[in-house]
């Protein structure tokens, strides 16, 4: 099974997490983004979007970061801990995976994109989603509770981890959500977690290389 990916993006980082913290065997494939080797031919034949993260698993190409959660929890999480069967649970799992794709899209992941890649958009306009989703849903939900859905880590805190932790690269502060910092500290104590890299580490890495 190989995964193309980006250690600086939160969508592929969220499905290496799943295949770590399942201990499948897979090849970590890092795409040269910076190059546009997203754009290439043959990484379009993969995925038309051009974008990271692709998991192909023999004959299966799949694309989208929280369809890949959904198919590796299926295929190896045999005890469906991660994405729970019934009605409710699975539901409820749905609402943070969307919430992942969309809302921290257009916040988070915008202010920091911003700031690291000078990505084109408005800065004070997402920072008002980010302080928005922060402050009207992760900080009273997270209140009072240890994970998203549930009693125990599934895949709505892995999808919603990695944009929101790192939300500090774009000189955002959590400082003003301690039930938030608590989680992301939770989330990364998962036994087989990598936490994401931080923005400014991983391009002082590039300079020492
Ligand atoms: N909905 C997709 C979004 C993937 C995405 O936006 N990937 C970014 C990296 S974090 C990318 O490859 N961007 C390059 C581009 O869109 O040109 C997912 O969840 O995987």
């Amino acid at each position: 099974m190989k995964l193309y990916g980006h250690p600086l993006s939160g969508n592929a980082h969220r499905a290496l997490t799943l295949l770590n913290i399942l201990d499948v065997a897979h090849e970590d494939i890092t795409v040269n983004l910076m190059g546009g080797e997203h754009k290439s031919p043959d990484f379009l034949a993969m995925n038309p979007l051009g974008q990271v993260p692709v998991l192909v698993d023999g004959d299966l190409t799949l694309r989208d970061s929280t369809a890949i959660l959904t198919y590796l929890a299926r295929k190896y999480d045999v005890a469906n801990h991660w994405l729970p069967t019934d009605a409710v649970g699975s539901a409820q799992v749905q609402e943070w995976l969307s919430t992942a794709v969309n809302e921290i899209m257009q916040g988070p992941f915008l202010v920091r994109a911003i700031k690291l890649f000078g990505a084109p958009a408005d800065l004070e306009t997402a920072k008002a989603k980010t302080d928005t989703l922060l402050t009207d849903l992760f900080e009273p939900h997270l209140t009072g509770r240890d994970w998203l859905v549930g009693e125990h880590a599934t895949l709505a805190d892995l999808a919603c981890y990695s944009y929101i932790a790192r939300v500090t690269d774009g000189d955002y502060s959590l400082d003003a959500y301690p039930a938030i910092t608590a989680w992301i500290a939770r989330v990364e104590a998962i036994d087989g977690f990598a936490p994401m890299v931080v923005g400014a580490d991983f391009f002082a890495s590039l300079q020492t290389a």
